[in-house]
């Protein structure tokens, strides 16, 4: 990457930023609720790239918006996040004992707190975007964002889709443009709505998103099979264990690596529409075609 130092110091700083309002926005683990919130922090604060809120800071920065008025928006889908990772975890779905090299929730506490967990994170992303205190015309727009996103016609639907097994090429793209997508480009779209995107704003940040989500998922599948398990904090090869239907069992391995440099470029071209203020943008694109976990 060309800009590689002054990227990271600024997804960094980004990071710290999220890190600290999630610190104040959720509950300390205390009082009579203390089960629930130890486990929700836990699953929280274990290290998670906090890529979704920092593409929701990243577009709200770069069409001039002030970056405090999306964290609530950013913070909002990093919980919701969360709770699909936990929900995810649980033997009802993929039954997985390890999550960033630590025991999921459901391990390290027991299945009815990581379900609670799930439920309560998924409130409390819609309690704190409530909160937001700018434009109320602008909140309703991001919170139905959000809902769309989340609910049947976007990660739950493509997580359902994704049970019911999609064979078909089509039907697997789709699945996985709700499933792993939809929050990539409700973050987007809320830096968007907040940064008071004009109309013709909207289509090259699409694109970019649309684009970014399922790079980012063809990436994981690639990191499956040639990942290391330490560095992804999970186990490699599952895929194949459960027969699953990826990018690189459709494609091939090195098919799936050269659609993952063309949505990879594509992202790319269509967001340096908006000049040097891209360049962030840009280069999370490269960031999450390099990353290794
Ligand atoms: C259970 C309702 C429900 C939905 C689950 C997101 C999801 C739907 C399942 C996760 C399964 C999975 C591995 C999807 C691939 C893409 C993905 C979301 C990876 C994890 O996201 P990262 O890498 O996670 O941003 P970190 O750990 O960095 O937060």
């Amino acid at each position: 990457m060309e800009h590689e130092a002054e990227f990271l110091l600024e997804y960094n700083q980004k990071v710290e930023l999220i890190n600290e309002w999630l610190e104040n926005v959720v509950p300390q683990a205390e009082g009579d609720c203390i089960a629930l919130y130890k486990a929700l922090r836990y699953s929280l604060f274990a290290g998670g790239k906090r890529i979704r809120p920092v593409i929701a800071m990243a577009v709200c920065e770069m069409l001039g918006g002030d970056v405090e008025q999306v964290m609530p928006f950013a913070c909002a889908i990093e919980l919701i996040h969360t709770y699909s990772l936990i929900h995810d975890d649980l033997p009802a779905m993929d039954n997985d004992d390890l999550r960033r090299g630590q025991p999921t929730c459901h391990k390290k506490f027991d299945e009815a707190t990581a379900i609670l967990v799930g439920d309560a994170l998924q409130a409390l992303a819609f309690e704190i975007m409530s909160r937001s205190e700018i434009n109320p015309i602008i909140v309703l727009e991001c919170i139905r964002t959000v809902a769309t996103a989340a609910g049947g016609d976007g990660m739950v639907g493509g997580q359902i889709r994704d049970i019911g097994g999609c064979e078909d090429a089509e039907l697997h793209n789709k699945m996985n443009n709700l499933k792993t997508g939809a929050l990539i480009m409700a973050s987007a779209w809320m830096g968007a709505l907040v940064g008071k995107a004009a109309i013709e704003d909207y289509r090259p940040i699409g694109i970019y998103a649309q684009s970014l989500g399922i790079a980012f998922q063809v990436k994981d599948d690639i990191l499956d099979v040639e990942g290391n398990a330490e560095k992804l904090g999970k186990k490699t090869g599952q895929d194949s264990v459960t027969d699953k239907i990826t990018y690189v069992s459709h494609m091939g391995l090195d098919r799936a690596k050269d659609y993952l440099l063309e949505l990879t470029d594509n992202c790319k071209d269509e967001i340096a529409i908006f000049g040097e203020k891209s360049f962030f943008l840009q280069d999370l694109a490269t960031y999450l075609y390099e990353r290794d976990n």
